[in-house]
This record gives structure tokens, C-alpha cells and sequence, in this order.
């Protein structure tokens, strides 16, 4: 079966997403997940000019061929945007061997180890009244495991409070002393309004230090939290030994990661619980799977990350993953703009008690409506610069 076409489909339906659909000379054809929020058009280079032209008259079926060549052959390994482009290419060639198959994509990695994947949506509040309101609202929603993010008192948004829009990079402000003083309460607080038996997150998002990482993971130990998620930048893997020192809270991490070398040292020294790699910023299943293999040494599970700007397709190419993992976690559900599903087609869904289901079509279940697509066309948009209170520059 060889690759005939390959095209990069750009569409804004709500929010920016890449595609890429390979077509081959039997007629089946697959679909990838490109996007890199705020960083789109140049994933969409890297696959036009790049990658495209070196696909056409290969074997689709070669996965594992293809996946190595596209990451030795480039020289300059690694990356979000490369590996962003090895994954689009990988997810759509799975997608098409399964459906060559007539397949669902789980069957292929192995077979079906549960029947549906835990999930946890956001829920978000300006401030603690409006955070408690948006957790009872989605405890209605069947949800057993809730994220919370709040509005901390004195610095206004902070990070996922409010959904970010088109144009240029929006400025916030943080603290640090303000967050620190706030976050543990905020976390009680809900967990005192619902009781022991729902699942709570808290994702810090790269924002304080390592000291106060260890000290909030240790002062929010009688909440028992199911994680706090990434406290600290870990592009120095080290300081998380100084957090797991203090404390026994459970540690997610791995969103940014594009790479099985990204998160060596956090698995084999067992410094984190959850690792948080997604198909579509990890180099496809091809890598994930692989990652997933090794955290299991260390019986570390997997959580995909699963924001808003994960496409579709990768949440499709991700509950497949999930359904066969046999290290799975949780699966992160933050939901898509209403406008999505004009142009996707999804085989996946909620089953309305807390879990995801993959759906039994073949492939990974996710088509795109071309023309749909067209009819909502790129947006420039920026994840925020966020800055201190004096100026400085700080991590989004
Ligand atoms: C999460 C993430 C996201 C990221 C976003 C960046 O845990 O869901 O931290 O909200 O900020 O994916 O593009
Ligand atoms: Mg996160």
C-alpha cells in the first residue's frame, strides 16, 4: 500500500488545530494531529515543505520505518515542532493500517486491556464561590475526577481561569507569595465541600519554585489530591528530587516533553507518578507507546494530556492508547470548542459517569470534513506572557 498524497489541512473552529491526511493507492486514507498552540504555522512548514515530499510512494504500512527515518534522517532530533510533524505522520499511518485492518486502532497495539478511561475535566473560578459552583455543576456531569484551577486573590486570572482568544499574547501578572499563600486553602476547601470520594488535580503550570514546590506538595498532603501537576519546569530533572524529598503527594509531569529522553531520569529515579505525554507532542504512538513501556517498570501510569488544544484526532489516537495501556492513569478532558465538531467526526465520547469510551470504528475513529474545515480559516493566536509584579518575565 504506498502513500499517494500527504496535505496539511489548517482550520480555526474555535481554536486553532493542524491536520494532516494521508491518502494511499488503496484508497484508505488517515488523519494526524499537528498543532502546537501558538506555534501552528510553522509544524505546518515543517510538514509542507519537509516532510510531505519525502512520504510520497513509501509504504504506508512501514510505521516503525518511517517513524526512524523521519527522526534520524532530519539530523536536528527532537523538538515540539519536529516531533509534533514524526507524530502527525505516525498517527495517520496507524490510523490507516487499522483501517486496512478493519480495526479499531486498540486492537492493533494489543487488544483491549479495560473497556473505558477515567477522565477529569477543568473546572474553573474566578474565585473560590464560582470554583465550588463549576465542581457541583460537573459532579452533575457524572465527573469523578475534577480539576481545579481558581483566581487567586490580589493577582486576578491566573493560569487556567480564563480561555485564551485570537490575537497577539495577552500580559499577566503572578505571584508567587500570593499563590503560595492561597493555593492549599483554595484545595481544602473543595475537598471539604465534596467529600473523600472524588478525584481533585491541581495543576500548577511551571509557576513556582523548587522550595515552594516542595513545600506546597507537602503542606496539601491531607487533601490527598490526586496529583499537583507540574510544579516546577523540569528541563532540570534534578530539582524534583528536592520536591519528593518532602513529601508523598502524588507528582504529574509531561506535557512539554517530546521525548523518551525528556523524562528518563523522573522514571528511573520514580520522582513523578503520572507522565503526562500526548501522541501529538511525543512523536505519536510510536513514542508514547514506548514511554508508557518504561514508565511501567516503575509502575508509573500514564495521563495524556488532554487541554483544549489537543486536537480530536489526538484525543481519538489517545483513548485508543488508553484502552490498551496497560499502565493507563487518567485521561485528561478538557473539551473542545462547539464549533469542532462541524469539521471532526469523533467515534469517541463521554459515557456520562467519568469515563471516555474509544468507540469500535476502525482506525482511530476521527475523520475531518474538509470542506467544514474551510469555512473556518487560521486565527493568529499566543498561549499569555505572564510576568511578576516588578516586570520580570516569568514562565506562561
Ligand atoms: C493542561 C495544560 C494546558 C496547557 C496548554 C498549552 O494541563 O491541560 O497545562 O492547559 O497550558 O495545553 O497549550
Ligand atoms: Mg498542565
Amino acid at each position: 500500500m504506498k502513500i499517494t498524497a500527504a496535505r496539511v489541512i489548517v482550520c480555526a473552529p474555535g481554536r486553532n488545530f493542524v491536520t494532516l491526511k494521508i491518502e494511499t493507492d488503496a484508497g484508505i486514507h488517515g488523519i494526524g494531529d499537528a498543532t502546537v498552540n501558538g506555534r501552528e504555522l510553522s509544524v505546518v512548514s515543517y510538514l509542507q515543505d519537509h516532510v510531505v515530499p519525502t512520504l510520497i510512494g513509501r509504504d504506508a504500512h512501514a510505521i516503525e520505518d518511517i517513524w526512524q527515518m523521519l527522526y534520524r534522517g532530519c539530523y536536528w532530533r527532537r523538538g515540539p515542532i519536529t516531533m509534533a510533524a514524526i507524530a502527525a505522520v505516525d498517527v495517520a499511518l496507524w490510523d490507516i493500517k487499522a483501517k486496512a485492518a478493519g480495526m479499531p486502532l486498540y486492537q492493533l497495539l494489543g487488544g483491549a486491556s479495560r473497556s473505558r478511561m477515567l477522565c477529569y475535566p477543568h473546572a474553573r473560578g474566578t474565585d473560590l464561590p464560582a470554583l465550588l459552583e463549576r465542581v457541583a455543576a460537573l459532579r452533575g456531569e457524572g465527573y469523578r475526577a475534577i480539576r481545579l484551577q481558581c483566581g487567586i486573590p490580589g493577582i486576578g486570572d491566573s493560569y487556567g481561569v480564563k480561555r485564551q482568544g485570537p490575537g497577539l499574547p495577552e500580559e499577566q501578572v503572578w505571584d508567587i507569595g500570593k499563590y503560595m499563600r492561597f493555593a492549599p486553602k483554595m484545595l481544602q476547601a473543595v475537598r471539604d465541600a465534596v467529600g473523600e470520594e472524588v478525584e481533585l488535580l491541581h495543576d500548577t503550570h511551571h509557576r513556582i519554585t523548587p522550595i515552594d514546590a516542595a513545600r506546597l506538595a507537602k503542606e496539601v498532603e491531607p487533601v490527598n489530591l490526586y496529583w499537583l501537576e507540574d510544579l516546577v519546569p523540569a528541563e532540570n530533572q534534578e530539582v524534583y528530587r528536592l520536591i519528593r524529598q518532602h513529601s508523598v503527594t502524588r507528582l504529574a509531569l509531561g506535557e512539554i516533553f517530546n521525548s523518551i529522553h525528556d523524562c528518563r531520569e523522573l522514571i528511573q529515579e520514580q520522582l513523578i507518578d503520572f507522565i503526562r505525554v500526548t501522541p501529538v507532542h511525543a512523536g505519536g504512538i510510536t513514542q508514547v507507546r514506548r514511554i508508557a513501556d518504561f514508565a511501567a517498570l516503575w509502575q508509573i501510569r500514564t495521563a495524556c494530556h488532554g487541554a483544549g488544544d489537543m486536537s480530536p484526532v489526538t484525543f481519538g489516537a489517545a483513548l485508543h492508547f488508553g484502552r490498551w495501556v496497560p499502565n493507563f492513569g487518567i485521561q485528561e478532558f478538557a473539551g473542545h470548542p462547539r464549533e469542532a465538531a462541524e469539521v471532526f467526526r469523533c467515534a469517541w465520547s463521554y459515557d456520562g459517569d467519568g469515563h471516555l469510551l474509544s468507540g469500535e470504528a476502525p482506525g482511530h475513529g476521527v475523520e475531518i470534513d474538509e470542506a467544514a474545515a474551510e469555512r473556518f480559516p487560521y486565527r493568529r493566536s499566543y498561549l499569555g506572557n505572564v510576568r511578576l509584579e516588578d516586570g520580570t518575565a516569568w514562565n506562561y
